[in-house]
């Protein structure tokens, strides 16, 4: 039996107004996306996958037959999942000693999968990002070249701008030409305070300087990007060194491509030894098919996973505590991890305001440029939807869209940049001539604009009927009576 939550429920008191608004958005970007939505795409939901169907082996009460099939089953997927051997094993083991202890049956047996993964995902260290007593908190960035490095660095400083602190970035990558380029593109594209020294050729001055800035200047957090190699190498070693010494970093981010595999970890550790590292990042988790590199880290490398990126862009990155992404990897949702994003995200007052709107149908172009903005900000749908409950299940089998740069966001953003603002403001205004001017001033044909039109009028209905008490339940019907009866 699957619950839903209200969002607003869970939050009555303060924030209920960001989570109709969430809830609406939702529904809105569903509307206009669903049918992308519904192309299957597996990332993370292998392993989810692997431990339901391993949980529906069991039954409520069951005998040891029924259990050694079910870790069987477990087993095989794991592995296939690309689940580190020896983690598979110690796994497997403490699962059936804990089930068998207090009695095989299905819940019993839930219980030990999410005790012992947890343990599994736990090593001694911080969890999320950590500040210190005293800013500026100094994270140095570090891992091979093309690790994801730069990337990281900017998503770090956006997720934790989004938090309302202040950031630094320091450009102390000066073995590429393209490297401070590169940098100063996404930072600027983001907002994000840079410091670089484009005359200094030494990397550990640049470091000393940008620390200097960020004291002088009262900043939260500084992040330092440095370059990477092919390999870990002394002369590598060394200028992390030098720069370490210059830092004196609260945190030391190893960021690992997920696709690198145990390689990947496997240098993490060598890293770890030499330099010392208080958490491993793992880039382009999107694109590793398996995920199970990051069931891994902790018992591999010997210092908590903290973060994962799932995208090229700056908001792609989540944080990873190991009890919310076992309720993820259980297909239980992560409630939490949701409401803090929700709370970063999303102003209260603005979302009162947009889903009173929303409620008195008033909902307008503006709005709707305004709500795929947030969503943006999410990081994906995907994994969005993957955080609430009872909708976990189905973000398996959503693909995500690219808000930037689908032909329906494009089709969409060239037509309300096509009309005035008074019909920004007031949908109902558009007459036939109106619609053929802005069709030509968008450069699309007037189906075009009629079908996005009459799709913009049914996702405000839904939206209206969706955004307050008893919408996540409605969301859930709908989405279980499948996409045909999804009103197009
Ligand atoms: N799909 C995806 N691509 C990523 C992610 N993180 C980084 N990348 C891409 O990986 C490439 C290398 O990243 P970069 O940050 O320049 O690596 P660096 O050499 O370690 O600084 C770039 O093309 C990034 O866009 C991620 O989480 N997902
Ligand atoms: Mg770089």
């Amino acid at each position: 039996m699957v619950v839903v939550y209200e969002l607003s429920e869970l939050h009555s008191n303060d924030g209920a107004g960001r989570f109709n608004l969430l809830q609406s958005i939702i529904f809105v970007s569903l509307r206009f996306f669903h049918r992308k939505f519904w192309e299957i795409k597996k990332v993370f939901d292998i392993l989810t996958d692997s431990f339901k169907s391993a949980i529906n082996k069991v039954r409520f009460s069951d005998d040891e037959k029924a259990l050694k099939n079910a870790l069987e089953t477990l087993k095989k997927s794991l592995l296939k999942a690309d689940v580190y051997h020896k983690v598979v094993k110690e796994l497997l083991i403490s699962v059936e000693t804990d089930t068998k202890r207090v009695g095989i049956g299905q819940r019993q047996f839930l219980k030990a999968i999410k005790d012992n993964l947890t343990k599994i995902l736990t090593a001694n260290g911080n969890q999320g990002f950590v500040f210190a007593s005293k800013p500026p908190t100094i994270a140095l960035m570090m891992g091979l070249q093309g690790s994801g490095k730069t990337t990281t660095t900017v998503k770090l400083a956006l997720y934790l701008k989004l938090r309302k602190k202040r950031v630094l970035v320091a450009a102390c990558d000066l073995q590429r030409l393209a490297a401070i380029e590169q940098l100063k593109q996404l930072c600027s594209q983001n907002e994000v305070d840079l410091y670089w020294n484009e005359s200094e050729k030494n990397p550990v001055k640049i470091a000393k300087e940008a620390l200097k800035k960020a004291k002088e200047e009262l900043y939260d957090v500084l992040i330092v990007d440095t370059a990477g190699r092919l390999a870990i190498d002394k002369e590598l070693m060394d200028e992390l060194l030098q720069i370490k010494d210059v830092l004196n970093p609260h945190e030391q981010f190893y960021v690992v491509d997920s696709m690198s595999g145990q390689d990947g970890l496997r240098s993490a550790a060598g890293f770890h030894e030499k330099i010392g590292i208080s958490g491993v990042i793992l880039s382009k988790y999107d694109g590793d098919g398996k995920g199970g590199i990051a069931l891994g880290v902790a018992s591999q490398v010997g210092v908590p996973l903290r973060f994962i990126g799932i995208g090229e862009k700056a908001h792609d990155l989540e944080s990873f505590i190991p009890e919310r992404v076992v309720s993820r990897l259980m297909g239980e949702g992560d409630l939490a991890t949701l409401a803090e994003k929700t709370t970063a995200i999303i102003d209260e007052k603005e979302a009162k305001q947009i889903t009173k709107k929303i409620q008195k149908g008033e909902f307008n172009f503006n709005d709707f440029l305004a709500q795929m903005e947030s969503i943006k900000k999410f990081g994906n749908m995907k994994s969005l939807l993957g955080m609430i409950p009872g909708l976990s299940s189905m973000a398996g089998q959503l693909k995500d869209i690219d808000l930037d740069n689908s032909v329906e966001m494009r089709g969409i953003k060239a037509m309300i940049s096509s009309m005035t603002p008074k019909e920004r403001l007031s949908p109902s205004i558009l007459n036939n001539a109106r619609k053929r001017r802005i069709a030509q001033g968008a450069g699309l044909s007037q189906i075009e604009v009629n079908r996005f039109l009459k799709q913009f009028e049914n996702a405000s209905k839904l939206a209206k009927k969706f955004s307050g008490k008893g919408g996540m339940a409605n969301l859930h019907s709908m989405l279980q009576g499948q996409k045909q009866r999804f009103p197009r």
